[in-house]
């Protein structure tokens, strides 16, 4: 869906969900002033069985004037109700009848969806997507500071201050936002209550160590999202624990904070195995976090996490390649030559330059060079080479790759502090194939210890490959599904 589209209405209403946070607000009055520049008078309001009381938010909707309106009824059916950060027809959504109905979400939602909708499940909040939604329009924020400071401050308290973020998109709306920092400050001050500092209390009384594994166990009672970063951050410092997930209940489902000191677990993909098809999550290595949305299974959520975190380390196999593993059924098979892209690094920027790549999941930094060009591949990963060794390994060729990409790789130019899309300027180019391996698709989860890496693993589900060197059995590594079905095939 494009924000163009909400227009074709006069008489609109945006919703944000009951009781609601930073980032609904942020996200309710980014679509109020767009559609104000529009010329629309929108009404921006929230229901429920309570009016806001929590400090930051009040702050933030005074502070930032948002005209956000506490009601219990509408006065007249509008002709499009959107719903912001929530989906109509949820529980956390209270009910009002709409001829035409709209939905801009982050949450999983298992529900039929109306035609307008924009639900991106994996981006940490939903003022991310509106912030690349205006910028689809053309409509940039950066002139706006009271709209700027509230789109980053809902990402701010939807990410755990930024330290759960898992997508480049909400990089760029970190890294871009024009905020004002003073209300910035006072607003990370004013988050907790007495009250909820007793909950951290009682949670952390209520801890279960699972002392064979090294994790622990909190389920707090209904509080702000910031406490369980809190009390997962504590929780890490003890001894005995490497690992730890602390969750509360919310109006959504559950929310998750995960944290991990230990190369064995990585955070990120350990939320995201707990959540899988029940939810979202992810973040980084040492801290990540997730939310639970669907609770059909019949299993009480806290015991489903309970027992997913029990099956992770059971359903896990993990290698190190150093180690002698006996690994069989393994096939042969030869590399295909496919046409991946690439880009010199001085048709970008200026040598010299510091440039940060941003893609999916992780941001790497470098400096532009004649020697340094960018290789772009099928996923849309982008990583350095040499260009001697591009020459030698790579051809160029007319064709351009063709590449799925979620989020296409942007550069970011760290001197200007400018983000230059990558899309445009990528040419194409193919390496020989023929190269023979051994590989065996995977059934259980796996992580690898490469030879040239060992204090990160290499994460596989069921579906991805385990892949061996043919001339080296202690060369083994991980390739993702998609990319092993597009780049290999069986050998004769
Ligand atoms: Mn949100």
């Amino acid at each position: 869906m494009k924000l163009s589209e909400l227009t074709a209405y006069k008489d609109i209403a945006v919703q944000c969900h009951n009781f609601p946070d930073a980032d609904t607000i942020a996200c309710g009055y980014a679509v109020y002033k767009y559609l104000l520049f529009h010329g629309i008078n929108a009404k921006l309001f929230y229901s429920g069985p309570k009016k806001i009381t929590k400090a930051n938010m009040l702050i933030m909707i005074k502070e930032l004037d948002i005209p956000v309106e506490y009601i219990t009824e509408l006065d007249h059916t509008p002709e499009l109700l959107v719903t912001v950060d929530c989906t109509y027809g949820e529980s956390n959504v209270q009910h009002f009848d709409a001829k035409n109905i709209a939905v801009i979400d982050h949450h999983i939602c298992k529900r039929e969806m109306p035609p307008m909708n924009e639900v991106r499940s994996n981006y940490g909040s939903c003022s991310t997507i509106i912030y690349k939604m205006l910028l689809d329009e053309g409509f940039d924020i950066a002139g706006d500071i009271k709209l700027s400071t509230a789109l980053y401050y809902g990402l701010y308290t939807d990410t755990n201050s930024f330290s759960e973020i898992s997508h480049a998109a909400d990089k760029d709306l970190r890294d871009f936002a024009k905020f004002d920092p003073s209300l910035i400050t006072i607003l990370k001050n004013s988050v907790l209550s007495c009250e909820e500092m007793g909950i951290a209390a009682e949670a952390l009384n209520g801890c279960v160590y699972l002392n064979d594994i090294g994790t622990a166990i909190v389920e707090a009672k209904p509080c702000d999202p910031n406490i369980l970063g809190f009390i997962s951050d504590l929780l890490l410092q003890v001894d005995t624990v490497s690992d730890c997930v602390v969750f509360c209940r919310t109006g959504f489902g559950y929310k998750l904070s995960v944290r991990s000191c230990t190369n064995q677990i990585n955070a990120s993909e350990f939320v995201k195995y707990i959540t899988e098809n029940i939810g979202n999550g992810g973040g980084h290595a040492d801290k990540a976090g997730g939310m639970i949305t669907d609770s059909s299974s019949g299993i009480p959520v806290p015991e489903l996490i309970r027992q997913k975190i029990i099956s992770y380390f059971e359903d896990t196999d993990i290698y190190h390649a150093a180690d002698d593993n006996h690994i069989t059924g393994m096939s042969p098979y030869i590399k295909l030559s496919v046409t991946i892209g690439y880009i010199p690094s001085l048709e970008i920027v200026p040598e010299g330059t510091e440039i940060l790549i941003r893609m999916l999941e992780a941001d790497t930094t470098l400096r532009a060079s004649s020697d340094t060009y960018l290789m772009v591949g099928i996923s849309g990963e982008v990583y350095p080479i040499n260009k001697n060794v591009f020459e030698q390994k790579y051809v160029p060729c007319d064709e351009l790759p063709d590449m799925d990409q979620e989020y296409p790789p942007a550069v970011i130019d760290s001197i200007n502090n400018i983000r230059i899309p990558l899309a445009d300027r990528i040419k194409g180019c193919t390496a020989a194939g023929g190269a023979k391996i051994l590989a065996k698709q995977l059934t259980r989860y796996t992580k690898v210890f490469t030879l040239w890496d060992p204090e990160h693993y290499l994460y596989g589900r069921p579906g991805d490959y385990l892949a061996m060197s043919a001339n080296d059995s202690k060369d083994i590594y991980i390739v993702r599904r998609n990319i092993f079905e597009k780049t290999y095939m069986p050998a004769e």
